[in-house]
């Protein structure tokens, strides 16, 4: 008796035939004896159990200057480990814990489209200039959810948004000289008082 197995390219997996035989009524050794014979076919297909492809996410220049008005863009890029043999969509979000804020320092798109036969798909972030004196931003961009595709780890997107804004002067600068003349009691306010260094110079 012989099992033809039927090649094909699908990645099903490995498949079990049972071949059952049923040996003749004029068969005075094995009169009506019944077999069943297993048979596995093995599937040989190198991607099973599954094919989709791994994404990684992250800006071709990770840093830009603000500008004071206007917007400005940065290429966000999502890329596959494999050619994608399906569409890919890669679905954003942006994460608030990061200081810059969706909306107001940046716009991003709702999802990168890697089409099949592509590795890496892009779109632009963009970026609203502004005049106000504040510390540099950082925008962080997070994948919400992907069809045909699978998160490389935990991946995130991070942007630098460089504040341009002159740090100003120290305002309300008053002393006061106590009785001992060596000693002179200065006090003066900074804001934000993160764009300044600890070490103040006084001559
Ligand atoms: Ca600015
Ligand atoms: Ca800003
Ligand atoms: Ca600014």
């Amino acid at each position: 008796m012989f099992v033809a197995a039927i090649q094909d390219n699908a990645s099903d997996g490995d498949t079990v035939v049972n071949v059952n035989l049923t040996t003749s009524s004029t068969d005075s050794t094995w009169n009506r004896l019944n077999l069943r014979v297993p048979v596995t076919v093995i599937d040989q297909s190198q991607t099973f159990p599954n094919s989709d492809p791994y994404v990684t996410l992250g800006f071709d220049n990770g840093t830009i200057t603000e500008g004071n008005a206007g917007t400005q863009t940065r290429t966000l890029r999502a890329t596959l480990d494999t050619v994608a043999t399906s569409t890919v969509t890669i679905n954003l979000t942006d994460n608030a814990t990061c200081s810059a804020s969706n909306g107001s320092d940046f716009t991003y798109p709702a999802s990168i489209t890697i089409p099949a036969g592509q590795s890496e798909g892009a779109d632009n972030v963009t970026i609203n200039g502004d005049t106000n004196t504040e510390e540099n931003e950082i925008a962080c961009i997070d994948v919400a959810s992907i069809t045909n595709g699978i998160e490389d780890g935990t991946q995130q997107a991070r942007l630098t948004i460089r504040n341009d804004e002159p740090v100003p002067p120290p305002t309300n600068l008053t002393g006061t000289t106590p009785a001992n003349t060596q000693q002179v009691n200065l006090t003066w306010t900074v804001s934000p008082e993160s764009l300044f260094p600890f070490n103040h110079v006084i001559y």
